[in-house]
């Protein structure tokens, strides 16, 4: 064997934590320590003298075969998706965690949120649960679960179920099939449940970010729009079918374009019973529910509304059809008036209003655009709806436990807008989790008089200054663009490659593409579509047609999209003209900055959900999969922060009751656990860097335990073997 290489057995790791030895030649700097025995399948991550990768993959797999799927990683818990049902969730576990004990209880949701309610109650402090993870990891299932314990506490008063009946309600109309999950929410929730002073649940209030309104006109294929239009179309009764003039959903293009209506072991027919059942439990009368399904009817009608070309410009008229007819009856508009809207545009020349043909394309654009409108309309309306029926029960506490469900890290093939704008988000959520980490690092050895300014710690600054910064930062670069009357996708690629091309987060790509080094990982995004979806331009032909609508829904879109217009209007600019309106990505700026402010008045408890496979099945942990999320939501980089400082902290005590009796006979007359402590510490010569001395513990740097614990193991055996001679001796 050469200098570089070693020969290892490596334990090929089954999900079953069965281990298979293997002998192969590795080259040496591939060689890591593993951890001693006693620390196989640790539940927290913390306590391995060896914070490596393979050694944090191997812990989380060994839990996970036996359906231990959660682990802590000091404060935060790491919930791996069993993608099966597991025997967690039952109401004596409930009951279990929410007892006072001095066990140390296994990780689980219930026991991060047992101690959220605990100290909100007991010192009135709010409480955040912030949940991440890629999609399909489980963070609304985690979410809902954090619910039901909440709801299992603090309920009786009724108003719990209908809280928990929001969940139903929200993911038929925000979730939908993707190719990564079945059940993809498709917008980012804040849900704030409110307690009275004696720990009842006495109200909710939801706020959402960013829904991806594309799906209801567009989806890859073998995607689905969202659940609530194949959940209508096959559950409607007869008579609201021919109310809303309902068709089978093969017969929209909307719902037919990717090939896909059906989700394996789901039946929307059903599901669309628990829906009505829901909207119900939130007081929408079965008559303003018909008249949601009716929008969404209109919707899936809109979508198969054609065109015909009527000149050599291109130009076209929409075809007088049942598809108009239909969008019409159910919009309770005029038929004349939806025709124009289609197929024209007003355009504002000095004083005087100019009336523009469509194209093709840009009719079809525009025919999307109002079912687009009407569907977030619907939506929006939807969250507000549901805010007003829990509105006066809330005012009476400020007290509240917050869960925030938000999209997590994404890095596809190919990566656009919405990709951008999630990734940002997550950047700013690193952050905010990194300095609350390792200010509770700080509070920790602060209280036990240990020197912090040996921890080292780098954050994700320089990455939010590349978005942020002004003028020169991606937002202010992508909304500047966006006002210029000749402003492109590509013009904006090469204006951000001039700018920023050499600052250290950002790296020009070939075209319109350019790459963004996120804490996660490298990211390429293709300027396409950025100047058009973060302008988000609202067609005022639209809002005056749904204004004239009879029915009240589409009137409330429209005083809505209105409203969120001026809202959008920066009011520091006195013209209120269409372009000086907030772009989206300058509103979710604002949002993401309100949520950190409102996250930074309560007291903080993460959860990162990871997915062990792409296959959504059960038992399967793959390990290339986990690692890179493991990277890109945090854990080892939390790993790292408690590397960086002293990872194993014992007490005074503990530690020289483990140790102690290594010691010569000599050293054992000392009866102070503090000099035991440190008679151990020169006995096995552990260097003054590795080891700082707390007031009450010990404080180690990674890896120190190892030894000792080696030590401890041989010393063990070898009385064992010498009682067992002793008494063959004697026998
Ligand atoms: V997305 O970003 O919205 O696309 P999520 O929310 O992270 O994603 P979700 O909670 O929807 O993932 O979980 C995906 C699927 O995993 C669920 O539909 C369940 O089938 C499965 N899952 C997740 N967590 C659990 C669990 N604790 N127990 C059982 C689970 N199944
Ligand atoms: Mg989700």
């Amino acid at each position: 064997m050469n200098h570089e290489e070693a020969f290892v057995s490596i334990r090929n790791i089954q999900s079953s934590c069965k281990s298979r030895i293997q002998l192969v030649r590795i080259p040496l700097a591939k060689v890591f320590p593993a951890n001693p025995e006693i620390l196989e399948g640790a539940a927290d991550l913390v306590q391995l003298s060896y914070l490596n990768e393979p050694a944090v993959l191997h812990n989380l797999a060994c839990r996970y075969g036996k359906e231990e799927i959660y682990t802590k990683a000091g404060s935060v818990l790491i919930a791996v998706n069993p993608f099966k049902r597991v025997s967690l969730y039952t109401h004596d576990f409930v009951e279990t965690y929410s007892k006072p004990t001095n066990e140390d209880l296994a990780p689980h949701v219930y026991s991060t949120m047992a101690y959220a309610y605990k100290a909100m109650m007991q010192d009135g402090v709010n409480q955040s649960i912030i949940i991440s993870g890629e999609s399909g990891a489980g963070k609304t299932e985690t979410a809902k679960i954090a619910m039901q314990y909440l709801a299992a506490v603090g309920g009786g008063g009724g108003i719990e179920k209908e809280i928990l009946e929001t969940n139903p309600i929200l993911e038929a109309f925000g979730n939908a099939k993707t190719l990564r999950n079945d059940n993809s929410s498709r917008f980012g929730k804040l849900i704030d449940i409110y307690f009275d002073g004696s720990g009842k649940i006495c109200g909710a209030k939801i706020e959402t970010y960013l829904l991806e309104k594309s799906r209801v006109v567009q989806q890859v294929k073998g995607e689905r729009s969202y659940h609530i239009f194949y959940q209508l179309c096959a559950g409607a009764s007869d008579n609201l079918r021919e109310q809303i003039h309902l068709l089978p959903a093969k017969d929209y293009l909307y719902l037919n374009q990717s090939s896909c209506l059906f989700i394996d072991n789901v039946d929307d027919s059903f599901d669309f019973v628990a829906v009505q059942r829901a909207m119900k439990a939130v007081q929408i009368s079965e008559e303003y529910q018909n008249k949601v399904f009716a929008m969404l009817a209109a919707i899936l009608w809109l979508g198969n509304v054609t065109f015909s070309v009527i000149d050599d410009e291109n130009h076209v008229e929409v075809d007088d059809n049942e598809a108009l007819s239909c969008t019409a009856d159910l919009l309770k508009c005029s038929k004349t008036r939806l025709m124009e809207a289609l197929t024209t545009r007003k355009i504002r020349a000095g004083h005087e209003d100019i009336v523009q043909k469509l194209n093709y394309s840009q009719a079809v654009d525009s025919r999307d655009a109002l079912a687009k409108a009407i569907y977030a309309g619907l939506f929006d309306w939807l969250v507000e709806w549901i805010n007003k029926s829990f509105e006066s029960a809330r005012n009476f506490t400020d007290r509240f436990i917050t869960i925030l469900d938000i999209y997590g890290f994404e890095s596809f093939v190919k990566n656009g807008f919405e990709q951008l704008c999630i990734n940002y988000a997550n950047e700013r959520l690193q952050q905010y989790s990194n300095l609350h980490l390792f200010k509770l690092e700080q509070e920790e050895y602060t209280s036990e008089g240990i020197d912090w300014t040996r921890v080292e710690f780098k954050d994700n600054q320089d990455c939010l200054e590349l978005f942020e910064k002004k003028p020169l930062g991606l937002i202010s670069l992508l909304d500047e663009e966006c006002t210029f009357p000749k402003g492109t996708d590509y013009t904006f690629a090469e204006k951000i490659k001039k700018h920023l091309d050499g600052t250290s987060c950002f790296q020009a790509e070939r075209g319109a593409s350019f790459r963004v080094k996120h804490y996660a990982g490298e990211v390429t995004y293709e300027t396409m579509g950025f100047l058009e979806k973060n302008k988000d331009t609202l067609n005022f032909d639209f809002l005056r047609l749904l204004a004239s609508c009879e029915s009240p829904l589409p009137q409330i879109f429209a005083t809505k999209l209105e409203e969120d217009l001026q809202q959008r209007t920066d009011p520091s600019r006195k013209n209120s003209s269409e372009s000086n309106k907030l772009s989206i990505s300058t509103k979710f700026k604002g949002q993401l900055c309100r949520l950190m402010q409102r996250l930074g008045d309560t007291e903080p408890h993460f959860v990162r959900c990871i997915k062990p496979n792409t296959l959504q099945r059960p038992d399967l942990f793959e390990e290339d999969l986990v690692l890179q999320q493991l990277r890109s939501c945090g854990v080892l980089e939390i790993v790292r922060i408690s590397r960086a400082g002293y990872p194993t902290r014992l007490s005074h005590k503990n530690f020289a009751n483990r140790y102690g009796f290594l010691l010569p006979t000599t050293s054992l007359l000392q009866n102070d656990s503090l000099n035991k402590c440190v008679a151990i510490l020169h006995q096995f010569n552990i260097p003054p860097e590795m080891y700082q001395m707390g007031f009450t513990k010990i404080f180690l740097r990674a890896g120190q335990i190892g030894s000792l614990e080696d030590s401890r193991l041989r010393t063990l055996q070898a009385i064992i073997h010498f009682q067992k001679l002793y008494r063959g001796f004697k026998v």
